[in-house]
């Protein structure tokens, strides 16, 4: 059975359509500080690996202005917290007028899976481990890869990253969580989008569609 750690009920319910057979487990594991989340995920499932004993899966997630060089990024949680999701989008939307630009951003998503065993290693991997900056200008659209974690002695994480670009508007919308209302990608803000609609562009749901393909091979 797959654990899908986390303490965000938003994240369960993306997460489900993908992974029938998926028991969610309110852990809080210890984020550790880091400028990337494929770091802050990584150690997250070797700790919840040893918490649950069998198979799990971490959900580490962030939306990187681009305007503000990747904030709140890793900090996004507390971000939402402290600041909140419309001043955020206020402080992108004002420094973007000043330059006369739209202001864009990139929700990101690691998904870092532990089972206690080793993975074959994939001809394109990167260690996440070590990682550091931010790809943001990917893609325009937004972006799914796979990599492999392993940091020697460590238990093996295997990694898999979702990206999705939108720009920063005025809060619109009740569906969704978190940034959603000021997310927006092809004319929708993510919290006017149905689940499914979310899941087919974002950056959860493209993480989730590599790992859920990974996963049935197995
Ligand atoms: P767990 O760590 O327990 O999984 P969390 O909500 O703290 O839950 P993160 O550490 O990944 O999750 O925090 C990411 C922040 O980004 C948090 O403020 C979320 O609300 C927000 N976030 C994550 N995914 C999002 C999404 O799909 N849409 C909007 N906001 C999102
Ligand atoms: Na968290």
């Amino acid at each position: 059975m797959l654990h899908y750690v986390t303490t965000n009920d938003g994240k369960v319910r993306e997460a489900r359509e993908y992974l029938d057979a998926v028991e969610a487990v309110d852990f809080d594991y210890t984020e550790v500080q880091a400028d990337d989340l494929g770091p802050i995920a990584a150690r997250g499932a070797r700790e919840a690996y040893a918490h649950v004993g069998g198979p799990v899966l971490v959900d580490d997630a962030g939306l990187f202005l681009e305007g503000f060089d990747g904030f709140p990024g890793p900090y996004s949680a507390y971000v939402e917290h402290t600041l909140g999701v419309e001043r955020v989008g206020e402080l992108a939307r004002q420094q973007a007028a000043e330059t006369d630009e739209t202001p864009r951003a990139q929700f990101r998503c690691v998904l870092a899976y532990c089972d206690g065993e080793g993975f074959a290693a994939t001809p394109d991997a990167v260690d996440y481990g070590d990682r550091r900056g931010h790809d943001l200008a990917a893609d325009e659209r937004g972006t799914a890869s796979t990599s492999d974690s392993v940091v020697s002695g460590d238990l093996p994480v295997k990694l898999f990253t979702g990206t999705v670009r939108g720009r920063i508007v005025e809060p619109r919308g009740e569906g969704g969580f978190g940034y959603d209302p000021i997310f927006e990608h092809d004319g929708k803000t993510l919290a006017e989008m149905t689940a499914a609609e979310k899941n087919a562009i974002s950056h959860r749901g493209r993480a989730l569609a590599t790992f859920a393909e990974f996963y049935a091979e197995r």
